[in-house]
């Protein structure tokens, strides 16, 4: 990539994504359950090979193309945009610590959008500090253990097929007593419930309760669990920026597009200056967001050593962009915005979560502290 521009492949790319995102993907998604999984959404992000740019053979997934593709659906439709995005959070851990049979058995079935992945990481005690977490792994024979506890806030419980879960086996305190496993959802003493949220996404809680897991369900080495979310992480922060810069496209499209067809005090509004320097500051601000992003995913491709506050800063600044984008799209929409089915009432509700998960804006800025002191 250019420092500062797309390669004119790379546009193209995105744009032929946007089109099928209208075309072929909105349908799907306006015909899903809301709050559900869309199965039939995520086989049509499968054949039309959109999951396989996530998933390709390598271990190393192209943060910068994913990125892409998150912007890209985003600008369409957010429901296709956040069901591959799910089916990449929670299968990464395996696409980068798994076994070759935990591999071969799984991927290409996410891949295909058949089964449906989550990542388990937070508790009701544990969100921000995620080295807290309190589900524990207890030994029940050589190389054996059982799951006892509970998950919320995991997006595609609890209808998801196997879930990434980060328990404690006690190897120590804090960080380095947490394992990773994974865990095939048909495995008995699993349970679960859906939430209802803001925006009516796919998620809620896991119970476990004595549920049992082998080495073979190991996700890396006893007592790694905790870099095993942190490096997943490192990978899907820049991405939930692109998701925001996507809807802050799609927020001021439909701003000029308002602000050029309604007159108010004898002309189109976009004429006033009080719109317009409005307008000019929503772009700038999302062009920045753009190339925070870029630039956060192009780092992680080169394997740069500044990965954790690269993406980080990219996450923290998009999102918060995000948010005041959409908020000022609405205001220059007036009322109309506000009625339930507008695309900027639906954008106003989505734009609110990514400010808080894969680590809050706050949690972001822990990050870079800890990163410029060290
Ligand atoms: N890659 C690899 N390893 C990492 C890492 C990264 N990006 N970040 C941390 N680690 C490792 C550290 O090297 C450390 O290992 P050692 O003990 O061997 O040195 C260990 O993990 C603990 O790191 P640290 O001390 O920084 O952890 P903290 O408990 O202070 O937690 C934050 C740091 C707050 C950053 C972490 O808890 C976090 O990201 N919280 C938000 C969680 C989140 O995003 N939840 C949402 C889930 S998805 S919706």
């Amino acid at each position: 990539m250019a420092a500062f521009a797309l390669e004119p492949d790379q546009l193209e790319w995105c744009a032929g994504v946007r089109d099928l995102a209208a075309r072929q993907l909105r349908p799907l998604a306006e015909k899903g359950e809301p709050g559900r999984v869309n199965r039939p959404l995520l086989a049509a992000l499968g054949e039309l090979g959109l999951l396989a740019r996530v998933f390709t053979k390598s271990q190393r997934v192209s943060a910068l193309d994913l990125c892409l593709l998150r912007e890209s659906l985003a600008r369409e439709c957010t429901a296709a945009e956040t069901a591959l995005a799910l089916q990449g959070l929670g299968a990464h851990p395996v696409v980068q610590a798994g076994s070759r049979e935990q591999r071969e058995r799984w991927l290409p079935e996410v891949a295909a959008g058949r089964a449906v992945a989550a990542f388990a990481l937070s508790e009701p005690g544990a969100g921000s500090d995620a080295a807290a977490l309190a589900l524990a792994a207890e030994p029940d024979g050589p190389g054996r253990w059982r799951l006892t506890g509970e998950k919320r806030w995991i997006s595609n419980a609890p209808e998801a097929d196997f879930y990434t879960v980060f328990a404690r086996t006690g190897e120590a305190a804090g960080a380095r007593g947490i394992t990773a496993f994974l865990l095939p959802a048909d495995r008995p003493g699993l349970s679960g419930e859906h939430l209802d949220m803001l925006s009516p996404h796919p998620i809620g809680t896991l119970r476990l309760h004595g549920v049992p897991v082998g080495a073979a369900d190991l996700l890396g080495e006893p007592g790694r669990g905790f870099a095993v979310a942190m490096r997943t992480l490192d990978l899907f922060r820049p991405s939930v920026g692109a998701f925001a810069v996507g809807m802050a496209y799609a927020a001021i499209d439909a701003a000029l597009a308002h602000a050029a067809r309604r007159t108010a005090f004898g002309g189109p509004l976009r004429e006033l200056q009080s719109v317009s320097h409005q307008l000019a500051e929503m772009a700038t601000r999302t062009e920045a967001a753009a190339l925070l992003v870029r630039a956060a995913a192009a780092a992680y491709d080169a394997g740069a050593p500044d990965v954790a506050k690269r993406s980080a800063m990219a996450k923290l600044f998009a999102t918060e962009t995000a948010q005041y984008v959409v908020d000022a799209a609405v205001q220059i929409h007036g009322a109309r915005a506000l009625q339930a089915g507008h695309l900027l009432e639906h954008l106003y509700r989505e734009v609110r979560a990514p400010r808080i998960y894969e680590g809050a804006t706050e949690v972001q800025r822990t990050v870079i502290a800890k990163e410029l002191y060290r």
